[in-house]
């Protein structure tokens, strides 16, 4: 090849200097360690009405896992249980019970993610491989024992190796996953923050809790960073000194370690969704009655009457409003919960909310004498 060409090929495959270099498409799914996955999959199809889509297992050659895949709008919950004593899926459920192990990133090119991961100083637990036609993943350490999977897709790929496609229609309020929060021990939210900046080219959101918040009822410190199209959103929380023993400290000692706190996920219909999910018995925090009085007051068109009887919260800023509302824990010990979201214009997290919000917590946090 002539010099010349090959300066021009060069020009042309060099990235420009303002290019992300680790640009991320969206969550391609959550995937939860759970006791019991077949279980778990009545609850989140019959509760959330999420349907299932691809399931591996025993009968499909897969001795060792359950796995269901679920699905409602964009949002993919796979679900992994053990089929039989001694996997590593009962190791980490020894240690930190149900939850998410694993934020898994859709890139567009995954060698080129992980080696900018990894010069970034990223900790790599899978080196990129091809794993079915269309179908390459690695993998890379996040904070406590989370991974994150990088997954690139070209065209009509399998969900992963190995799963049957089932076919069930979803009936479900849920369009997506909103945003996922990390719990951090103390001292360490700036050191994943600068991770998800450095790693991942990640910015922060100007929503944060800082220590203002934190010490007169909060008891936590918080920030959120955003991938640069904000599909992707990772508020990031550790302990504050409070009045009181903090949230963050319980969900540290019973998760065994840091992990993901709450999934938020999005709806065009909390009403619809909150009423189908209380009728299935999920629980929700609750919310005193004086909070709804404020509400109708406010110049957006609220239906308070329902908010107030179901227990929604709703907040304001200069962009739009937003409704949102979360469950008690899903699992036996007092760690992972949801959150439902309904957006109109803000791109918040209620900040609005957070007096009334951490204060329903700490009610059921002295429930279960962690206080
Ligand atoms: O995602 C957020 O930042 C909000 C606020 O226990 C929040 O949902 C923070 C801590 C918490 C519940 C909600
Ligand atoms: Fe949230």
């Amino acid at each position: 090849m002539a010099p010349t060409e090959d300066l021009l090929v060069r020009a042309a495959a060099a990235p420009a200097a303002t290019e992300d270099p680790f640009p991320v498409l969206g969550i391609d799914h959550l995937r939860f360690v759970v006791g019991n996955a077949k279980q778990a999959a009545h609850f989140y199809r019959t509760a959330f009405g999420m349907r299932r889509t691809a399931y591996r297992g025993p009968e499909t050659g897969h001795p060792e896992h359950v796995e269901h895949l679920l699905e409602c709008g964009d949002a993919r919950f796979l679900l992994t249980g053990e089929a039989r004593p001694g996997t590593e899926i009962g190791r980490h459920l020894l240690r930190h019970g149900d939850g998410v192990t694993d934020i898994a990133l859709r890139v567009a090119d995954v060698e080129r993610a992980h080696a900018h991961a990894v010069a970034r100083g990223a900790e790599s637990l899978a080196e990129p491989r091809e794993v079915a036609d269309g179908l390459r993943v690695a993998a890379i350490a996040g904070y406590g024992e989370v991974l994150h999977t990088l997954v690139e897709r070209t065209g009509d790929t399998p969900f992963l190796p190995g799963f049957e496609t089932t076919d069930e229609p979803g009936t479900g309020p849920i369009t997506g996953i909103d945003h996922v929060v990390g719990n951090v021990e103390l001292g360490r939210m700036d050191e994943w923050v600068g991770f998800y900046q450095r790693v991942m080219g990640f910015t922060n959101m100007k929503e944060f809790i800082g220590d203002d918040i934190a010490t007169e009822y909060s008891a936590l410190m918080s920030k959120v960073v955003a991938d640069g199209s904000r599909a992707v959103k990772f508020p990031i929380n550790e302990p504050a000194a409070g009045q009181r023993r903090s949230q963050i400290d319980e969900f540290l000692e019973f998760h065994g370690g840091p992990g993901v706190q709450h999934v938020a996920l999005a709806t065009d219909d909390i009403v619809g969704a909150v009423r189908r999910l209380r009728a299935a018995g999920v629980e929700f925090l609750s919310t005193p009655g004086a909070y709804y009085d404020a509400l109708a007051e406010w110049p957006e068109p609220l239906p308070v009457e329902e908010l107030r009887e179901l227990g929604i919260l709703a907040d304001r800023d200069e962009d739009g409003h937003l409704l949102q509302i979360f469950t008690a824990p899903v699992q036996d010990r007092p760690t992972m919960f949801f959150e439902l979201i309904e957006r109109h214009g803000s791109e918040g997290f209620g900040k609005g909310n957070f007096k009334a919000l951490f204060e329903a917590v700490e009610r059921e946090q002295a429930r279960r004498g962690n206080l």
